[in-house]
């Protein structure tokens, strides 16, 4: 196991933050046997939330804590999950006054966990009835918030609808929706917040905020929730799990103590209560095609914040259903996308079937010969023929670059890359506006060619609100453990590169130079009939 000293950003996938040994300070957990629910270890903070040290607690069987009533409900679902009884409606004894809690139970490593939290007290709109909280109670809260996320038309409209509903729902002072990018970075797309903290909207994040281990956890398990980043760990007693011997995996814990590298960002933040809900993606039909980790719901609040577990639950709920509403609607725009390419292509292709040449065509309709790529810029070149659309580089680079494209293009005649000026570094002056490079060789004999281009990213990304000061932190600060400072470390990691050529982009090139060859054809045969 790391000890938090040897922590560092270059090492964060290799936390083991599932075994902790420890959990957050504002509940209790303790593990107990199957068969005859005997306690086998509890947290140290038991003496403080319970009254009583863990030495009155250990060996114990459970009716030392609980009344006979709530241990039958927990025997009749020992061969079940515990969906029925979560959350338990406990009334303990402490320092001789009875106190209410909510008890939460899984299973790990052959034993059942326990957890208990003191009832939660804060403005917490499922509140008022939720002790009771029953099916119909339960349907109240999710109805309408349900029914105005799926009236949304857009990605955009709906993410904005879900970060909403999530803060009155719940109260936290700011409400973000990351979406994951392919490379493990993010962004927030929608924020919801309160007046006086500053916009975190369309901030970029590095993979390494959110490392991958903790990505696992949080597919797991959908519901994160940090009561107050700033409590002091309670070590589990004993150590460790005395029927395997090894220390007691927390992932399906609600306690589960944070990662040190968190608290601190948290606290760099200013942030003392943190939840997160997990958006999944809909997976694929075989088993290793499993739903993955599409985005984030990212909740902060400056105080510290605790909720109901039935509000915990309404979110959870909402969670999986936008998840379901998030997946549709992307796949829906990627559809869009791909459909507005083909019609850019068939208006093109429309162009040059009635032009005297190739570049008479390009000149007359440059804006579809770019959107069908999705290109900034284009060049067309003929022999050492050479015309520019849109930004691209000067026409006096163009031939040499095309004598490296040829040693790059593979049988299929295209070529794309979105790091260019590494690859090929006389573009480097260039970079603003052919950092990207889509190549299509249409002949090779003619020498006939097109490129399109694009730009940096950090030229192309929608700055949504003003990232620009998120938090002020102490220029002396070593690490990178705030959002500013990741993302001027994601700034770094997309210097000199474009977006990516997506595939439908790559068959749309494809695409157009087959049909461009059958036109060139079709000419040559109407010369050759006219000649003859
Ligand atoms: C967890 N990091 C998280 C979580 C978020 C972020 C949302 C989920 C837990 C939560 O809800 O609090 C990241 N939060 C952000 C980002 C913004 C934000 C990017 O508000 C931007 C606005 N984190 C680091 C580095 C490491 C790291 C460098 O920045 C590792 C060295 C680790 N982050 C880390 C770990 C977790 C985490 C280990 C899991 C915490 C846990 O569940 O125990």
């Amino acid at each position: 196991k790391l000890a938090s000293s040897e922590l560092g950003l270059t090492n964060c996938d290799r936390e083991p933050i599932h075994i902790p040994n420890a959990i957050q300070a504002h509940g209790v957990l303790l593990t107990f046997t199957q068969t005859d629910l005997k306690i086998l270890q509890i947290s140290q903070n038991c003496d403080v939330l319970l009254g009583r040290s863990a030495a009155a607690f250990l060996g114990q069987p459970l009716l030392v804590l609980m009344a006979p009533s709530q241990i039958a409900k927990i025997e009749s679902c020992l061969n079940d999950d515990f969906e029925n009884v979560n959350p338990l409606r406990l009334s303990l004894q402490v320092d001789g006054k009875s106190q209410g809690f909510e008890g939460i139970l899984h299973r790990a490593d052959g034993v059942i966990v326990l957890e208990i939290e003191q009832l939660a007290i804060a403005e917490d709109p499922a509140q008022a009835d939720a002790r009771t909280v029953n099916f119909f109670d339960f349907y109240k809260f999710v109805k309408a918030p349900m029914a105005r996320i799926q009236n949304t038309q857009t990605l955009a409209e709906l993410a904005q609808q879900t970060v909403t509903t999530i803060r009155t729902l719940t109260g936290f002072d700011r409400v973000m929706l990351y979406r994951f990018a392919e490379d493990g970075s993010g962004n927030v797309i929608a924020e919801a917040k309160a007046d006086f903290l500053d916009s975190f909207l369309g901030l970029h994040y590095p993979a390494s905020d959110i490392p991958r281990q903790a990505k696992e956890l949080y597919r797991l398990n959908l519901l994160r929730i940090i009561p107050d980043a700033s409590y002091t760990p309670s070590q589990l007693e004993p150590q460790l799990n005395p029927i395997t011997g090894e220390p007691l995996d927390l992932s399906l814990s609600v306690l589960r103590s944070v990662s040190p590298m968190h608290t601190e960002y948290l606290a760099n933040m200013g942030v003392q209560a943190s939840m997160s809900i997990s958006l999944l993606s809909a997976g694929g039909a075989s088993p290793s095609d499993s739903r993955q980790l599409w985005g984030l719901i990212a909740c902060h609040h400056d105080s510290p914040k605790q909720l109901s577990y039935e509000t915990r639950t309404i979110c959870e709920f909402l969670g999986q259903a936008i998840s379901f509403e998030v997946g549709s609607k992307a796949d829906a725009e990627d559809l869009d996308y791909k459909i507005q390419l083909q019609t850019a292509q068939a208006r093109f292709i429309n162009t040059i079937a009635n032009c005297q040449s190739l570049g008479d065509g390009f000149a007359q309709n440059p804006d579809d010969l770019t959107a069908l790529v999705g290109a900034t810029g284009a060049v067309f070149c003929e022999r050492s023929q050479v015309t520019a659309f849109g930004s691209t580089p000067p026409s006096a680079s163009i031939a040499d670059l095309i004598t490296w494209i040829d040693t790059q293009i593979g049988e299929d005649a295209v070529f794309s890359t979105n790091t260019l000026v590494s690859e090929y570094p006389p573009m480097v002056p260039h970079k603003d506006v052919a950092s990207g490079l889509l190549a299509l060789r249409i002949s090779r004999i003619q020498k006939t060619y097109l490129l399109w281009f694009r730009p940096e990213v950090l030229q192309t990304i929608d700055w949504g609100g003003q990232p620009n000061k998120p938090v002020e932190v102490e220029e002396d600060h070593t690490l990178r453990l705030t959002p500013r400072k990741s993302f001027d470390l994601w700034k770094e990691t997309v210097q000199l590169k474009s977006l990516p050529w997506k595939p439908c982009e790559i068959e749309a090139a494809l695409e157009l130079r087959s049909r461009i060859i059958g036109i060139v054809l079709q000419k040559a045969d109407e010369l050759a009939v006219l000649n003859a």
